[in-house]
């Protein structure tokens, strides 16, 4: 399945003449509309290959057919988000979940699709079969050297990987912790899983980073080893200047600030990634912006800034969405999730900086939350319609998906039992 470039002009026109008068009348409130419009545009979020078929939970998983079953055809259902939004140019590969069995024609592919591989995320949470080694209690915190020495192994061939396909870096996602009190000496956890990411570390390419993710919890209950931005940061210190801490909104105990996070990380340029997701709970991954919309806004406020001022020369994060698609259509539910991140960006992007500076220098607190609210209450749709129209995308991209009738093409294509690979 591919979309045409017709196919989206004729979808596009019957709404073109309200698109325009939309975006003439706010051209008249925002001086600034243009470069919000640009900046947009410009604007582009991985998708991992794990998030294209059916989640679920472990009491159950329901399929809803046309599941991509190959690689190839995740890199064509990407293909599909990004021809109707144009703001998903890249996809994030989960080994082994997706190991391309040769990478040069996998390659060649993205790149016809206008496609590129952003970070490369290993696994050592679970059991493979020809595996020597278990991973049941941890990887490279394990207390036997054999199962260290096997996970820093893994994560060495999926840089590989990665550098065959031209990915520029590497998320490390650590499921290692205990369950129980006494179960593992928390400093001895500690340092070896610091000594493992310095072998790893020491095969990263001088032009790579690498991502190291925390999770207070899930899937250990008592303790994780990386259980927080602090630790993170520590290790990122500790291995040197390619080494970033990974932010992934699910990751927090119930009303962290994670915006005061994103400040402090940015301060000293160490925020390398971010995943994107959003949670009533924990680590939930409902689509982006279902839940708590003015905390992404939030979020999105402290990138700007922190991207606009930038003395640590934090680089720009490398974004991902990474939710689980359990009930609606994973192509639906990653379009409704780039509108979301797009939304709060824009709206951060409205947000009068030298007047809330002002009103914080003068401890005006009724005006800075004035300057917020008024940016957050604006509509934003017209600025996303248009940087996407810019691109040749769609106006409305889930009513194009819908009228495409993509889903039932996918599902004639593969069937209703094909099965995507993930989690
Ligand atoms: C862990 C996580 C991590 C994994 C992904 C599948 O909860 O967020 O990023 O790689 O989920
Ligand atoms: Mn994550
Ligand atoms: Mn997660």
């Amino acid at each position: 399945m591919q979309i045409h470039q017709e196919e989206i002009v004729a979808l596009n026109k019957d709404l073109l003449v309200e698109h325009k008068e939309k975006l003439t009348q706010l051209s008249r409130k925002h001086s600034n509309l243009e470069d919000i419009i640009d900046t947009i545009s410009n604007y582009n979020i991985a998708i991992p290959s794990w998030a294209l078929g059916a989640g679920g939970t472990r009491f159950g998983k329901f399929g809803f057919g046309g599941e991509p079953s190959t690689l190839e055809q995740k890199l064509e259902d990407i293909s599909v988000i990004n021809a109707l939004t144009k703001s998903a140019n890249a996809v994030s590969l989960h080994i082994p979940w997706d190991i391309p069995k040769n990478t040069n024609a996998i390659k060649e592919k993205a790149t016809h699709l206008g496609l590129h591989f952003d970070a490369m995320n290993s696994n050592t949470f679970q059991d493979q079969d020809n595996q020597e080694y278990s991973y049941k209690f941890g990887s490279l915190c394990h207390t036997d050297k054999n199962v260290r020495d096997q996970a820093v192994a893994h994560n060495k061939a999926v840089i590989d990987y990665g550098i065959a396909l031209g990915s520029k870096s590497l998320t490390v996602w650590l499921a290692d912790g205990s369950n129980f009190p006494g179960q593992l000496n928390f400093r001895r956890a500690f340092e070896n899983t610091l000594a493992s990411l310095k072998e790893i570390y020491a095969h990263l390419p001088a032009d790579w980073k690498l991502f190291i993710e925390y999770k207070p919890y899930e899937p250990n209950f008592y303790s994780m080893v990386i259980q927080d931005w602090g630790t993170s940061h520590m290790l990122a210190k500790d291995l040197g200047e390619q080494a970033y801490t990974l932010v992934d909104l699910g990751h927090h105990l119930p009303n962290t600030n994670i915006e005061h996070i994103v400040a402090t990380l940015m301060t000293r340029g160490m925020l390398g990634g971010f995943h994107f997701n959003d949670s009533k709970y924990g680590d939930d991954d409902l689509s982006v912006g279902v839940m708590k919309p003015y905390q992404l806004f939030l979020i999105f406020n402290e990138l700007v800034f922190g991207m606009e001022n930038n003395p640590a020369n934090n680089p720009i994060p490398a974004w991902m969405i990474d939710a689980s698609h359990n009930l609606k259509d994973p192509l639906e539910d990653l379009i409704q999730s780039i509108e979301a991140i797009e939304t709060a960006y824009a709206k951060a992007l409205l947000i009068d900086q030298k007047a809330l500076e002002e009103a914080q220098l003068k401890n005006d607190v009724v005006t800075a939350q004035r300057i917020l609210q008024d940016a957050f209450n604006t509509d934003v749709k017209t600025i996303l319609a248009e940087a996407r129209l810019r691109n040749d995308g769609a106006i409305d991209p889930i009513s194009a998906y819908r009228s495409l009738d993509v889903r039932n093409v996918l599902i004639k294509e593969r069937g209703m039992n094909s099965k995507a690979t993930g989690l």
